[in-house]
């Protein structure tokens, strides 16, 4: 069988995951070099946006006492509060605001890294006609590997942008493993040279 190219086609849809300040440097969650991803998404941007294909950004939407933070037991420091400017996309991200925004974790007693739990997104694709999912961002071991995973299961095929996505590695080599498990569930990996090649 011949594999399908990696140029985006109708059919296809960007998304790209909690590019937020809070999980930048300087911000209460920063992954390691999460910065460097913001040119690249800007380019990702760009060629969707040309092809007028969808593109959808995600963030992390805490409610202030989030049942995943310290002070309630949880494992990490107060981030991606809803209204913040830690749970704003990176303002050198060029947004035009026809991005579709999902918004997920925003309910005070559940936590969740997918981007498919308790949102509208796979409703949103499918309406789209989207079959086949270019996905980054942070962080690859939680938000990107879960929402991938559940991609996969859902049955839409996902090119992981491996140049827009970070990981926090709270434990060293998370990040790979992370990495490992998207691609051995049937995830592509790719970058940007590749997804913009016509060939
Ligand atoms: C995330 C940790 C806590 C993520 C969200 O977006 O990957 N990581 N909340
Ligand atoms: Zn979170």
């Amino acid at each position: 069988m011949k594999e399908k190219g990696l140029f985006p086609v109708p059919g296809d849809a960007l998304v790209i995951v909690d590019a937020q300040n809070d999980f930048l440097s300087g911000g209460s969650l920063a992954v390691p070099q999460g910065e460097q991803v913001i040119p690249v998404v800007n380019q990702y941007l760009e060629l969707f946006r040309t092809r007028r294909l969808p593109v959808f950004m995600t963030r992390d939407w805490h409610p202030p006492d989030h049942v995943s933070f310290l002070a309630r037991g949880g494992v990490w420091p107060p981030h991606c509060v809803q209204g913040t400017l830690g749970a704003a996309f990176a303002s050198e991200i060029e947004l035009t605001g026809k991005e579709t925004i999902i918004s997920k974790a925003d309910s005070r007693d559940r936590d969740s890294y997918s981007n498919f739990e308790e949102t509208d997104l796979e409703d949103r694709l499918k309406n789209l006609g989207v079959r086949r999912v270019f996905l980054g961002g942070l962080a690859t071991d939680y938000c990107v590997l879960n929402t991938v995973k559940d991609a996969l299961k859902l049955g839409f095929e996902v090119v992981l942008l491996t140049d827009i996505t970070r990981a926090v590695n709270v434990k060293p080599g998370d990040g790979e493993r992370a990495e490992e498990e998207m691609i051995a569930q049937g995830a592509r990996p790719a970058d940007y040279g590749a997804v913009a090649s016509r060939r």
